[in-house]
Formats: C-alpha cells, sequence, structure tokens
C-alpha cells in the first residue's frame, strides 16, 4: 500500500508499505542481481549504509542457484539473510542484454543460458513461478524491453504483447499467491510500461496498465542508448499517465543527475549498477563530482574521500590509502569505494526526501547539480 505524504511540484514523499516493511521514497534499490553485491559487500554491509530495498534478478537465480534451491532454503530472505524489502526483476530484460541466440514467440523467450549455454525457456509464468520460489517482495512484470532504435512498427507490436504478458503475469501471480506452499502469499507485482522513444504508444500503454490496478508501475525502456534529454522527455509525457498513489519505478537509472531530475517528474524508485560498478573501478561520487582514485594527485591525499561523509570508508581511510589498496589489486580497496558509492546513493535519496518535506527540492535540486558539475 502506497501513502502519498507530500507532493511538492511533481515530486513525491511518499511510504511503500509491505510484508517485509515500510520503505520511504524516493528510494534507491541497491543492485545485488545474483543474490550478492558486487564489491564483496554483504547484507550486513547494506544495513550499515542505510539500504531500504534489495534488488535481485529472476534470470541470474533461476540459472544459479536455482530458485528450487532458493526456495528449499526458505526464500531469498533467508537465504541471503536480509529481512528488509526485495524486489526481483523479471528476467526479461537480463535475457534480452545477456544470453546468447533468442526467440521471441508469442508464449515466451527461448534462449542459453549465459553461464553453461543450455537452452531456457521463459514466459510469464515461468517468470511468476520463479518470483513466488524466490519469495520477494515485489515481482516485476515479464516484458519486451525493445531497443531504443527499433523501428516503431516492431515497438508496437511488442508492447501489444507485453500488455498480453502482462495479463497473463496478474492471473499467474494471483493464482501462486493463493497456493499453500508459496512462502510469500502476498507478493506484489509491479507492471511496466514500454514504448522506446515514442510518446503515443507509451502514453497509450501507460492508459492501458494502469486499468490493471496492479500494486505499482516502472518506466522501462529507458536508459538503454537514448539521449538524457530524450529520456526526461518520455518521463514528462508518460508519468503523469500513471496513478499518483501507487509508486512509479523508472527501471536501471542512472547517475545522480538522472535520479534529481526524474524525481522532480514524479519517480519513486530507482536501482542502477553504478554506484558498484564505478565502485569497483576505484570512481566515487562525491558532492563536488566524481573523482578517479587512481590519479596520481591523490597519492599523499590524507583526506576522506568525501569530507563529513559518514560512511565506513570515509569515517576511516584516507583517499591515499584506498588508492594504494586499488593499485595494488586489494580486495579491500574496492569494497571502500563500493561501500562509499552505495552510502554517497542513498543519503541523497534522504536528502531528496526531506527537500520534498520541506517544499523545496527545485532549489535543492539546482544547489546539488551545480555541484555536481564542478568536479573535485
Ligand atoms: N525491463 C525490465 N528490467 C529492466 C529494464 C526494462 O526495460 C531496464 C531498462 N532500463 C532495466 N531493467 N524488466
Ligand atoms: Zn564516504
Amino acid at each position: 500500500m502506497y501513502k502519498l505524504i507530500k507532493r511538492d511540484g511533481n515530486a513525491k514523499r511518499g511510504e511503500f508499505h509491505t510484508v517485509h516493511g515500510v520503505i520511504q521514497t524516493p528510494v534507491f534499490m541497491n543492485v545485488g542481481t545474483a543474490a550478492a553485491i558486487k564489491g564483496a559487500v554483504s547484507t550486513e554491509d547494506l544495513q550499515q549504509i542505510g539500504t531500504q530495498v534489495e534488488l535481485s534478478n529472476t534470470y541470474h537465480l533461476h540459472v544459479r542457484p536455482g530458485d528450487q534451491v532458493v526456495k528449499k532454503m526458505g526464500g531469498l530472505h533467508k537465504f541471503m539473510v536480509w529481512d528488509k524489502p526485495i524486489l526481483t526483476d523479471s528476467g526479461g530484460f537480463q535475457v534480452f542484454s545477456l544470453a546468447g541466440l533468442r526467440k521471441i514467440k508469442e508464449e515466451g523467450v527461448y534462449f542459453n543460458s549465459h553461464v553453461d549455454g543450455r537452452k531456457i525457456f521463459m514466459g510469464p509464468e515461468q517468470s511468476m513461478q520463479i518470483q513466488s520460489n524466490l519469495a520477494s517482495t515485489i515481482a516485476m512484470a515479464f516484458d519486451e524491453c525493445p531497443s531504443s532504435v527499433a523501428e516503431r512498427e516492431y515497438v508496437q507490436r511488442s508492447v501489444e504483447r507485453t500488455t498480453r504478458w502482462l495479463h497473463r503475469c496478474k492471473e499467474e501471480m494471483a493464482r501462486l499467491n493463493s497456493l499453500p506452499d508459496t512462502i510469500n502469499q502476498h507478493q506484489m507485482l509491479f507492471g511496466i510500461n514500454q514504448g522506446a522513444i515514442y510518446e503515443d504508444i507509451r502514453i497509450e500503454h501507460a492508459q492501458q496498465i494502469r486499468e490493471l490496478d496492479l500494486d505499482g508501475y516502472a518506466v522501462g525502456g529507458l536508459a538503454v542508448g537514448e539521449s538524457h534529454e530524450e529520456m526526461y522527455r518520455i518521463l514528462d509525457a508518460v508519468v503523469p499517465e500513471l496513478p499518483v498513489d501507487k509508486p512509479t519505478y523508472l527501471m536501471g537509472v542512472g547517475t545522480p543527475a538522472n535520479i534529481l531530475e526524474a524525481v522532480d517528474r514524479g519517480v519513486d524508485f530507482f536501482d542502477c549498477v553504478y554506484p558498484s560498478r564505478n565502485g569497483r573501478h576505484g570512481h566515487v561520487y562525491t558532492n563536488h563530482g566524481k573523482l578517479n582514485l587512481f590519479n596520481a594527485k591523490y597519492e599523499l591525499d590524507p583526506k576522506p574521500i568525501e569530507e563529513g561523509c559518514q560512511c565506513p570508508a570515509c569515517r576511516h581511510y584516507s583517499r591515499a590509502y584506498i588508492r594504494h589498496l586499488l593499485k595494488a589489486k586489494e580486495m579491500l580497496g574496492m569494497r571502500l569505494c563500493v561501500l562509499h558509492n552505495l552510502y554517497f546513493y542513498n543519503h541523497l535519496m534522504e536528502e531528496i526526501r526531506d527537500a520534498i518535506e520541506a517544499g523545496n527540492y527545485k532549489a535543492f535540486k539546482k544547489e546539488k547539480l551545480s555541484g555536481f558539475e564542478n568536479n573535485a
């Protein structure tokens, strides 16, 4: 259940109530694709850095270790020792970006596993069954994410199929939630809006899926190669078509600037691999832009990554020391950078929530964006 607490322009400050606790929105979900946050980050670390929601992937966990293994271990929460909300992505997007040779049919997608090459079929029912076995808090609908350069006719047909798949997802989820051996019988389902860069297709699709009265709605198919301006144009068109009394989730986005802009357009949920991926490469976020800790100018720098940051890296260690760890390829170097970056994103969301509550989101956004531009 979503409760809208405050509106500031189009920005929303809300609370999403789940069986695994309340999510304060806007929120950034920490990506742990295969039930593991890359960079040797534990779920205990996530508690420390203020993570509210962990995100895992249906496709990855189905391939390895197998959703039956996770179910036998009591579900994803028990398996990874995380009692707060978990969102699972449906597998659709990962199949399109990872798997080898694939064939899309009305019934679903045929593809080869990226781990051992074996043939796998996944359709809406399979995706719901796997997510039910994983027992996540929120399951995502099985969708197709057409390429940002796909032709209009292809996108139109693809979106129509994604709508038919959504009806099948809803029906299958209701069936699974009513079974006695289902671990989380209150599993929620979010629908996903598609339509590439075609505003009219996006709007028509949004109007169709909002009729299904789902627990939340995602905007998919963005941040897949189009420009930031194009992404903002699509958000301007489509977010107003989604229910204001439900959470809106912008999938796979993005930079701190993208998040600030999307919140201003009414988005509640985000997820992105940037903080962990960049951290593993020694790229760290600050309020004055991104730093590359491999840079020679940090060799003798006694300052923390960011002055005043309360993350486990900045509370104790200098830029010089973390740079040394990175150069020596010590795992601790990566780990500290990832912890800082995840903390930075979670903390940014906290500041965003405070600014909306205070009713000065526009001014806050402007100040943050100008800070990010002058690289430290
Ligand atoms: N669909 C799904 N997951 C996703 C996306 C999508 O379109 C994206 C696009 N940015 C990221 N993750 N199911
Ligand atoms: Zn820090």
